[in-house]
């Protein structure tokens, strides 16, 4: 039986999934996508998961859709355009996308060599991205006549500005992590050898702290991009009254005043 396209583990509270196609350095196929969603939806589901690491297997973090896949696959010969790309987003990437904007535990990327196209974006979803130090990034889109997905035209501006933004996309240059962290697009780049370590630390470490809190600031910042100031003000009104209602702010002032390490518990 073949391996899975997904790899599945458990440290405690840290799930890891591990895109799984080294030899096309993970790039995304339809079988590969059901599993990832699938995984992410069990991950989820599942109270006794509070962080979830994405990462890849081999040299590779994930080289966006494998276009070898007969579902993209253009016929050199063919002329026109062969493929509904739209229904692959549709089907795919919009999905995914929209599942790690939702998911109600953080995640992060542990980006362990390229990422490009699909891939590239698929990490910059997460909550929090590491990246080897031998990692690049590549909006690789235009080189291929197709504009960044999964979210890119949406992430990259917001966490750039509009001239890298641009810049990235349509020069299509690899990236060094290095330089992303620099950029402001990705968290931190650390050496390649410590990179799994530290995105397990750093997961161990979000699993311990108030996971409604965290989800909620993610949705309020990504929510307040789109709102004016008042209404980014009522935002934040509305959900501060949610989460002091919560048992996590009780236990946080709690564990404050009887001086002792707070033990959040909601999910
Ligand atoms: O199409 C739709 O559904 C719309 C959605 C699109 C979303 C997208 O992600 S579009 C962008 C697709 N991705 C790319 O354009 C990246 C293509 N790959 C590359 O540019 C390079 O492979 C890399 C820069 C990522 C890495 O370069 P390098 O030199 O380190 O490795 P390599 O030799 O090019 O690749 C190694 C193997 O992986 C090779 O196979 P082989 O020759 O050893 O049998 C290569 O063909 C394969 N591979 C790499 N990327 C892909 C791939 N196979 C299929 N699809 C890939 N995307």
């Amino acid at each position: 039986m073949s391996e899975s396209t997904v790899l599945v583990t458990q440290r405690g509270p840290v799930r890891t999934l591990t895109l799984n196609r080294p030899a096309s350095l993970n790039s995304f196929t339809g079988e590969m996508h059901d599993r990832l969603l699938s995984e992410l939806n069990a991950a989820a589901d599942d109270p006794g998961v509070r962080c979830v690491v994405l990462t890849g297997a081999g040299r590779a973090f994930c080289a966006g859709q494998d276009l070898a896949d007969p579902a993209v696959a253009v016929d050199p010969k063919a002329e026109g355009a062969a493929k509904d790309l739209g229904a692959m987003i549709e089907r795919y990437y919009r999905p995914l996308a929209l599942r790690l904007h939702s998911m109600p535990v953080p995640v992060v990327a542990a980006i362990n060599g390229v990422a490009a196209g699909a891939g590239a974006n698929l990490a910059l979803n997460c909550d929090v991205a590491l990246a080897a130090r031998s990692a690049v990034l590549i909006q690789a889109f235009a080189k291929i006549g197709l504009i960044p997905d999964t979210g890119g035209t949406w992430l990259l501006p917001r966490l750039v500005g509009r001239a890298h933004a641009l810049g990235l996309s349509l020069l299509g240059g690899k990236l060094p992590a290095a330089e992303a962290e620099r950029l402001g697009l990705i968290w931190q780049c650390v050496d390649d050898e410590t990179l799994q370590v530290q995105a397990q630390t750093l997961a161990e470490r979000l699993s311990e702290m108030p996971t409604k809190a965290l989800v909620a600031t993610r949705n309020a910042l990504d929510a307040a991009q789109l709102l004016d100031f008042d209404a980014a003000l009522l935002q934040e009104q509305r959900l501060q009254r949610e989460l002091g209602f919560s048992g996590d702010y009780r236990e946080g002032v709690s564990a404050f005043t009887e001086k002792r390490s707070p033990r959040f518990t909601d999910r």
